[in-house]
């Protein structure tokens, strides 16, 4: 149980600082510094901030409204930047919610991807038949939130042209990926859709390694990292929120960068 500590006990200027990185850079230069004080900040939220629930609770709020920001300012044929081969960070950095001697082993003969929810078209996929369609190769930017960054070159399919293979109602909200690591994570349709979001086969022009996400990596560079889910094994289409491994434990969901 979180102790029912007063806001006197609370410090004013902690919360404010907190409530300033629930907004993205762009949505914190819409609102200045105004709103900016315990005051506007309950009234902007509706909390009344005389508990810590209620300031997790107000920390939600903002963080579900920059959301909302976030996908209205979220340009579908603005492109991430990309790189040059020499730029390429080598070794690439490798990351999980584990160590890198908890990477699972996805074996390629039984590997099935599997789609449900809101498609009409094949709901098993095997890995020959992604090798079959047309392959894009690019190197981008991952940004990591826990600090660091590194540039990759990451190949397939544009996730458009699956989707659309895949029959799926580009109507929906929510595209989800599940992995199978149990992570998990989802985004909204028109990131789905965006040019450079690639249904990756291959990592620097060579299958995908398992700590990198064999055999499946979904690299979206106009997310952070852990938006960029590995080992897929189930794409979900649906207008139910689906949350994710990490955004449910407070990362903010639309995670643009
Ligand atoms: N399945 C799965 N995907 C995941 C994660 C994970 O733990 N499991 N971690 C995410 C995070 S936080 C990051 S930074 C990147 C790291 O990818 P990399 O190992 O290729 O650098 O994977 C993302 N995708
Ligand atoms: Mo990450």
């Amino acid at each position: 149980m979180t102790s029912r500590k007063t806001v006197r006990q609370l410090d004013g200027a902690s919360i404010i600082k907190d409530a300033r990185k629930a907004l993205p850079s762009s949505s914190r230069r819409l609102f200045g510094k105004r709103i900016l004080t315990l005051g506007g900040l309950a009234l902007l939220s509706g909390c009344d901030l005389k508990s810590e629930e209620s300031v997790n609770t107000l920390l939600r709020r903002m963080s579900s409204f920059n959301d909302r920001v976030q996908a209205v300012m979220f340009n579908p044929n603005t492109l991430a930047p990309t790189y040059p081969e020499s730029m390429i960070t080598r070794p690439f950095p490798f990351n999980a919610y584990y160590d890198i001697d908890e990477v699972p082993e996805v074996d390629r003969q039984t590997y099935r991807l599997e789609v449900s929810g809101l498609a009409k078209g094949k709901r098993i996929w095997s890995l020959d038949e992604l090798h079959a369609m047309p392959q894009q190769s690019q190197i981008t930017r991952h940004i990591c939130i826990e600090g660091w960054s590194a540039i990759g070159q990451w190949g397939g399919v544009r996730f458009s042209d699956f989707l659309l293979r895949a029959g799926v109602d580009t109507t929906a909200k929510y595209v989800a990926l599940h992995c199978a690591d149990n992570y998990w994570t989802s985004i909204d349709m028109p990131t789905a859709l965006h040019p450079q979001t690639l249904l990756t086969l291959t990592y620097d022009g060579a299958t995908l390694p398992a700590k990198y996400g064999f055999p499946l990596k979904l690299r979206i560079p106009t997310k952070l990292g852990y938006k960029n889910p590995k080992h897929i094994v189930a794409i979900t289409v649906g207008n139910e929120f689906p949350g994710g491994y990490w955004e449910n434990q407070g990362y903010n969901w639309f995670g643009g960068s």
